[in-house]
């Protein structure tokens, strides 16, 4: 029996790229993709997953999720993936449109039916946080959840102290990862340093020479530019594909193990802050007063390193 997926994103162009490997995945039933406002405002990003979809030659439906924050006013990521968040592209407008459901409601009744089912989260976590607001027995019903986002004791990648996806929606954030639900929590830099496409990975991809595989690249030349001058790396960095490459084949993550996480809300300067307990002291009895408060919260499964020769390959795998 295939193994059924449910995917949330904020379509821009590493959440496309991550789309075709799920899609193209042998063995994995998408259920359905939901979109939030995130990178892109919300229907921008609906717009990018049913193309994405339709490159796919998949008819998997895609839902309008929220169209802002929680609490917050929506922050999008343009200059990092270009003004339609895919470089740039000018890609025609899709044939077919969303579900006229609510992506909270679809998610509601896909994990209903599809108990067990693998949630994959890309985006800002409002739809999510949205979901358990309204049945927090989905926790129970999803089998895992792949989050692409934070950044486990280490710098982030839109302030120094956040990653996107989490200090875009902090408060939602927060429900999630406070609600028990089985995370594995694949953070930005893992996609960064040797997991960036290289210029020798993208010629290789190049010369797969498929549809897909154009569309990849072409999608992320945007990310390239802007990837150069965030980190200095020369390559196209994929946060969300790698998280893909988890959730698709949990040996991608070669190194993990389980912490508290709290998600800061407080004050601009650490919003959207993972703070993660590493080295277990919330437990210990000198925190007590201090760490009371956290230390009810279930663990989460931190993703400290991926192996890079097979996030690479299911990724070629999927575009050839
Ligand atoms: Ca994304």
């Amino acid at each position: 029996m295939n193994r059924t997926f449910w995917i949330d994103t904020d379509t821009a162009s590493d959440d496309a790229v991550a789309l075709v490997m799920a899609l193209r995945c042998r063995g994995v039933s998408v259920l359905g993709i939901s979109v939030v406002s995130g990178n892109m405002p919300l229907e921008q990003g609906v717009r990018n997953a049913l193309y994405t979809v339709e490159l796919c030659g998949a008819e998997v439906p895609v839902y309008l999720g929220e169209d802002r924050p929680l609490q917050r006013m929506p922050v999008h990521a343009q200059w990092f993936h270009g003004e339609d968040g895919m470089g740039n592209q000018n890609y025609p407008a899709p044939k077919r449109a969303a579900e006229s459901t609510h992506a909270v409601d679809a998610l509601l009744d896909a994990s209903r039916k599809y108990p067990g089912l693998t949630l994959v989260t890309l985006g800002p976590l409002t739809n999510i946080a949205k979901a358990i607001g309204r049945d927090p027995a989905l926790v129970d019903r999803v089998g895992r959840c792949v989050v692409m986002g934070g950044n486990p004791c280490c710098e982030g990648n839109v302030t120094p102290g956040a990653e996107y996806n989490i200090w875009c929606d902090p408060e939602a954030a927060k429900i999630v990862f406070g609600s028990g639900l089985k995370i594995e929590m694949v953070g930005w830099q893992l996609s960064t340093g040797a997991a960036n496409l290289s210029e020798k990975d993208i010629a290789r991809v190049r010369g797969l020479d498929t549809l897909l595989a154009h569309f990849a690249i072409d999608c992320n030349a945007h990310v390239m530019v802007a990837n150069k001058t965030q980190t200095g790396d020369v390559g196209i960095s994929l946060p969300d594909p790698t998280a893909m490459a988890v959730a698709l084949d949990p040996a991608v993550a070669i190194k993990t193990s389980e912490h508290l996480v709290q998600i800061a809300c407080a004050d601009e300067l650490t919003r959207g802050m993972t703070v993660v307990d590493r080295l277990n002291v919330a437990d210990d009895d000198r925190n007590a007063d201090t760490w009371r408060a956290v230390s009810s919260t279930p663990p989460c499964r931190i993703v400290w390193e991926l192996d890079i020769q097979k996030w690479k390959q299911l990724l070629y795998d999927a575009l050839g």
